[in-house]
């Protein structure tokens, strides 16, 4: 294919209720979507990157500027490419995985979509729906925190991950454990808010019988992560410390964790995430797949990969309408805990022109020669 431009959109979108993290309070989901316009075909992709540098180092104008300045035009100097080359392009621009994530994303869904193919046999999928978890956030009180999972459960949610951070870990986890019972499976993530000398603390979530707890350390701990799983019962999960199949073999290899979270913005692609799942696949380390409030875009994409074969723990694949009254697609909707995963070419689903100008705040157009 040859590229002939690639639209930068920030779009802003209220969600349903506030979610809050060991790192902030959301309350709009503001990111950074784009289409990537080829000889072939035009194709869609989404930036994960929140507004502010607070889950990892990137933040959503960084990624419109390294888009901009390097990454389209080191694309469009490359001459004819595919998905798979593109990568290899963005090597030399160190970091900003997610921005080089959304782009290899419009890529592929151009690609396949000018070949008919979908992306979810593009990447290996073996299942046509995934079973889905949610991801609760901190709330301000027990009471609150008992009415948010009543209802996911109540919903039909398969698994539970409630967010953890000092003064907000041991109390709820007995909480949801004594209404719901032992059957719900429940997680925890805590997004780097402990250290190992925490240990001791987080040995007391032991007695729940956890499927695991996310990323407890800061990202470059795995060192930490790896003392750490020797302290306490609960499987180690990392989210953002995997940055790449290397940093996941390093983790594997130091018994830095026994549970993997796949986000494919956070490892620079879908196809970068498809070699972790085989890496993880080879060391008998489950995976799931991670979410970061994607609009139906993004959300097409993750569905597509939790059903590959070694996803075998329900995913933060949520429906739509956990986040969003509004999306820019025609809505993701649970049935019986899953969702279906699309069949059409390419990410098989396409925004909608009206519901994406509602939330559209600017537009620009990066060609391809200048
Ligand atoms: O750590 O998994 C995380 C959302 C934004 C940033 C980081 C995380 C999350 C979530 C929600 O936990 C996942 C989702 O439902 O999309
Ligand atoms: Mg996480």
């Amino acid at each position: 294919m040859k590229l002939e431009g690639v639209e930068l959109r920030w779009v802003s979108m209220p969600l349903v209720s506030p979610f809050r993290t060991s790192f902030g309070t959301q309350t709009t989901r503001d990111l950074l979507l784009l289409k990537v316009v080829t000889d072939q075909a035009e194709g869609w992709g989404e930036c994960v990157a929140m507004a502010a540098p607070l889950y990892s180092e990137e933040y959503i104008e960084g990624a419109a500027d390294v888009l901009r300045r390097y990454l389209v035009p080191a694309l469009a100097a490359a001459g004819p490419f595919d998905a798979s080359t593109v990568a290899t392009v963005l090597e030399p621009f160190h970091g900003h995985r997610m921005a080089k994530a959304a782009l290899e994303m419009g890529v592929l869904d151009a690609e396949l979509r000018a070949e008919g193919r979908p992306l979810s046999r593009e990447l290996g999928a073996v299942h046509d729906r995934v079973p889905c978890g949610v991801s609760v956030g901190i709330m301000d009180d027990l009471g609150a925190l008992l009415d948010a999972v009543g209802g996911y459960l109540d919903e039909g949610y398969v698994r539970i991950k409630l967010k953890i951070e000092p003064g907000w870990d041991v109390e709820p986890v007995r909480a949801v454990r004594e209404r719901f019972g032992d059957d719900v499976l429940l997680q925890v993530d805590a997004n780097t808010a402990y250290t190992l000398s925490d240990a001791r603390h987080l040995a007391r979530l032991d007695p729940f019988d956890l499927l695991l707890i996310e990323q407890p350390l800061p990202e470059d701990d795995l060192f930490g992560h790896a003392d750490l799983a020797r302290l306490i019962t609960t499987p180690v999960c990392l989210d953002e410390s995997i940055t790449s199949a290397r940093t996941a073999a390093a983790a594997i290899r130091l018994g830095a964790c026994s549970v993997v979270n796949i986000k494919p913005g956070r490892v620079g692609g879908y196809l970068e995430a498809r070699r972790i799942h085989d890496l993880c696949v080879a060391h008998s380390v489950p995976v799931w797949c991670g979410g970061m409030l994607e609009t139906g875009l993004g959300r097409a994409a993750n569905v597509a990969l939790a059903a590959l074969p070694g996803f075998t723990m329900p995913g933060d694949t949520s429906a739509s309408g956990r986040y969003y009254a509004t999306d820019v697609t025609a809505p993701f909707v649970l049935d019986d805990g899953y969702l279906a995963v699309p069949t059409g070419p390419g990410l098989g689903v396409e925004p909608l022109p009206d519901e994406l100008a509602a939330v559209t705040t600017a537009t620009d157009w990066i060609p391809a020669s200048r």
